[in-house]
């Protein structure tokens, strides 16, 4: 079997990247371990930057997110009872973020390529990558008892923080890593958003909170919860009594509750792996660098490595250029260490910390107060938060 772009793994780098390629008439095969039910069954990401769905309308996919996303002209703050919008639309020239879940991306993704008649291989194991330094690059993997072989001219590592990517070049790659002491649970439950015009971030002495939608009919929420904390220690009732006690008195008074559809705990961390590129290997996405979910950047920087992957492709084989190979990682690192800091500041902004003294609490409430009062300080708050331009 041959290629020419080998993608490993089928969650959004790899299926916005395959499209991408497809579009431009470039020939690419997704290899993905779990089937394709197991992928759209991982709840996470939710708000889109404009570049993001500017780059699902380029692919092709962008019905779904212009029939169902909301758009977002501003934000929230509660802290100290009391909430705070920051118009993100008003302070960056008109920008907005989009409401769009990520399980519902990549479910446009998934019926894009399969109504293209694109060779997705799901449920394949041990998948490796070969031979990427070389001159025959490859990646094999196991399925029904066979070894097989895929030759390609390049292989993207689209294959998450889990991934075997990053992993086969572990003794090539410089790691810059910070764990955060908490974690965020996560309620899906189909009610009404209690805030349907802003996502709402929440600090209160209880811990962070935060208040954001799937659709009209469909809210996602999150409290900030000890790293030991387990699932089954939180009924829906202690879930949404907590929430409540995390926000101010009228938006807690409007909270529409109900049977939660999906509920999980993840942890937080900051993870960026240089280079990305190794010969004829590249990473994208989660197998190069995890933020804190709080700048709702995860997803949005997947999406620009992706942007950046299939230009550097498409240069390559139309006019036979390396400059866009030779540039991607630098390029991709210099936008995602923004993101990084930019969504360490916001976890670092709005979270309780078990070690913080009493000095570092009141600089916390000092710089809140300041970011509500200050326009310089809301419109850098807002540039980074509707995603910097490409
Ligand atoms: P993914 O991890 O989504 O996809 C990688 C794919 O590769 C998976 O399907 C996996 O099965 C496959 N794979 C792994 N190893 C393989 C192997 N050896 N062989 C073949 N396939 C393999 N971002 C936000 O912006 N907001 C959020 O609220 C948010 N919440 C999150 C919650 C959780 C629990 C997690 C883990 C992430 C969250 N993120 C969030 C970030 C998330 O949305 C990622 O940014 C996004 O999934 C990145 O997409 P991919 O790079 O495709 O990686
Ligand atoms: C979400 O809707 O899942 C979401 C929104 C904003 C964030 C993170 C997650 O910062």
């Amino acid at each position: 079997m041959r290629t020419q772009v080998a993608i490993i793994g089928a969650g959004p780098s790899g299926l916005l990247l395959g499209q991408l390629l497809f579009k431009a008439g470039i020939d690419n095969v997704i290899l993905e371990r779990q089937t394709s039910d197991y992928v759209l069954g991982r709840i996470r990401a939710g708000i889109l930057e404009q570049v993001t769905v500017d780059l699902l309308r380029e692919a092709g996919v962008g019905a779904g997110v212009d029939s169902a996303g909301t758009v977002h002209h501003s934000i929230e703050l509660v802290f100290g009872g009391v909430r705070h919008a920051i118009d993100v639309h008003g302070l960056t020239g008109g920008k907005v973020v989009t409401a769009y879940g990520q399980t519902e991306l990549t479910r446009d993704l998934m019926d894009a390529r399969r109504s293209a008649g694109l060779d997705t291989i799901y449920s394949a194991a041990n998948v490796l990558p070969l031979d990427f330094d070389g001159s025959k690059p490859g990646v094999s993997w196991q399925q029904d008892g066979q070894t097989h072989l895929l030759e390609c001219d390049f292989i993207a590592g689209c294959d998450g923080f889990h991934g075997v990517s990053r992993a086969t070049v572990k003794d090539k790659v410089a790691e810059y890593e910070k764990v955060y002491p908490f974690g965020w649970l996560g309620v899906l439950a189909d009610v009404a958003p209690v805030s349907p015009h802003a996502i709402v971030y929440g600090n209160s002495e209880r811990g962070f909170s935060l208040c954001s939608m799937r659709s009209p009919t469909r809210s996602r929420y999150y409290v900030q919860c000890p790293l030991d904390d387990t699932v089954q220690a939180w009924s829906d009732q202690r879930f949404w009594d907590e929430l409540r006690r995390r926000l101010d008195p009228d938006l807690a008074g409007r909270i529409v509750t109900g049977p939660s559809i999906e509920k999980s705990i993840a942890p937080l961390r900051s993870f960026v792996a240089e280079p990305m590129r190794f010969g004829r290997l590249f990473l994208a996405g989660d197998a190069a660098h995890i933020v804190p979910p709080t700048g709702a950047k995860g997803l949005n920087l997947a999406a620009t490595d992706v942007k950046y992957l299939s230009s550097a492709f498409i240069d390559y084989f139309r006019n036979n250029s390396p400059s866009g190979i030779d540039s991607y990682s630098e390029r991709c690192l210099r936008r995602i260490w923004k993101a990084e800091r930019f969504s360490w500041w916001l976890t670092t902004l709005m979270h309780r910390f078990p070690d913080s003294s009493g000095f570092g609490q009141k600089v916390q409430e000092a710089e809140l107060d300041y970011l509500v009062g200050s326009r310089a300080a809301s419109t850098a708050l807002a540039e980074n938060y509707v995603g910097l331009p490409l």
